[in-house]
């Protein structure tokens, strides 16, 4: 039995080694089942929830035009949710218990979306930003060694990237009209710019599970890698615009090629993590009104399918 397990083991290294997927009927440790259950659905939430904040400005969006793109880019982020929960529920947890996770606090989704949005330039902001800091995050997870996870990654980041771009047409407008506007989209990004760059998790030095994520290759890159891969990208997209990066310490570094930046408020970031953001309370509320309220739909759905199963069957 235990020469089993070895066998095994070794066939899921030689995997990994050769960068072959591992497919949800495929051996694989438990460790790593687990881990991709924890990611995979904290990822499904966070599309889910990342719904709330941009969903809250489609009734007030400043012409039909700006209303279609978002009501698009707010119903993509419903289909990335889709995609990852379903390829989450391979490796054998049901979307009930994934929901549950959510609602109880056991799972996290990111901490970007307990911050609230305050303006219409918000909208620029969180697609220039947030869309950017995911498409960054989620590039080398296109290549992540499961199979499921990989494949759903290839459609959401071409999504993202219409995402991104629609978020930056938004600041180019603004900062092109009048000073109010121009005000308003510097003080989007001064609200955002500190807590995207949280987005992509701890230092590495304090990230629990990065290490053990890089060798499964689940993680390509490291939290501060892709974090100083995202202001390199991003500052000079600030200067196109106009805007000063709320960060006195920012400057570009020649010797080493990047940005060097200030520190990061920690302390903020685990606050929001543990549940005291601005807006975690009103999230989770929003969710399970969601889930309750959909109660209908789910039996009816569930009624017709096995209306149909038994007509197959009859
Ligand atoms: N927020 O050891 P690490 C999007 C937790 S999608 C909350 O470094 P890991 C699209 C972490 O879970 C945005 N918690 O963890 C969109 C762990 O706690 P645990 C979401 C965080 O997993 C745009 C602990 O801290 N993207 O934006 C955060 O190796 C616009 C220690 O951290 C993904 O989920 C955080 N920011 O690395 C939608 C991408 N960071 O689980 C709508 C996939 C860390 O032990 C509108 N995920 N934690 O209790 C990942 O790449 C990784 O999971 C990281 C964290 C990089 C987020």
């Amino acid at each position: 039995m235990e020469d089993n397990v070895k066998a095994m083991e070794a066939i899921f290294e030689q995997k990994i080694a050769n960068d072959e997927k591992i497919e949800p009927k495929d051996w694989m440790p438990e460790k790593y089942r687990k881990t991709h259950i924890r990611q995979i659905s904290q990822h499904a939430h966070s599309e889910i929830v990342g719904m709330l904040p941009e969903g809250n400005w489609i009734t007030r969006a400043p012409s039909l035009r700006r209303k279609v793109a978002l009501l698009a880019k707010v119903q993509d982020e419903a289909g990335h949710g889709l995609y990852l929960y379903s390829a989450c529920e391979t490796l054998g947890i049901s979307r009930e218990e994934m929901y549950e996770q959510l609602h109880s606090g056991k799972a996290k989704y990111s901490s970007i979306f307990n911050y609230p949005t305050l303006t219409w330039a918000d909208m620029g902001a969180i697609g220039w930003l947030v869309d950017g800091a995911a498409i960054i995050n989620q590039v080398p997870l296109c290549n992540t060694s499961f199979g499921p996870y990989a494949r759903a990654m290839v459609r959401v980041c071409k999504e993202e990237s219409f995402h991104q771009r629609q978020g930056y047409e938004i600041m180019m407008t603004l900062c092109n009209g009048t000073q109010e506007q121009k005000d308003m989209a510097q003080d989007a990004l001064n609200r955002w710019w500190w807590p995207s760059l949280m987005m992509f998790g701890p230092n590495d030095a304090d990230s629990t599970h990065t290490e053990q994520s890089m060798k499964w290759k689940l993680k390509r890159k490291t939290n501060d890698e892709l974090r100083q891969q995202f202001i390199d990208q991003t500052v000079p997209q600030a200067d196109i615009l106009g805007l000063e990066v709320p960060d006195p310490e920012l400057k570009y570094n020649h010797e080493k090629g990047h940005y060097d930046f200030g520190d990061i408020n920690w302390d903020e970031f685990w606050q929001v993590v543990k549940g005291h953001g601005p807006c975690n309370k009103e999230r989770i509320r929003d969710r399970k009104n969601a889930w309750e309220n959909g109660e209908w739909v789910r039996e009816a759905a569930n009624a017709y399918a096995e209306k149909q199963a038994e007509r197959k069957a009859s």
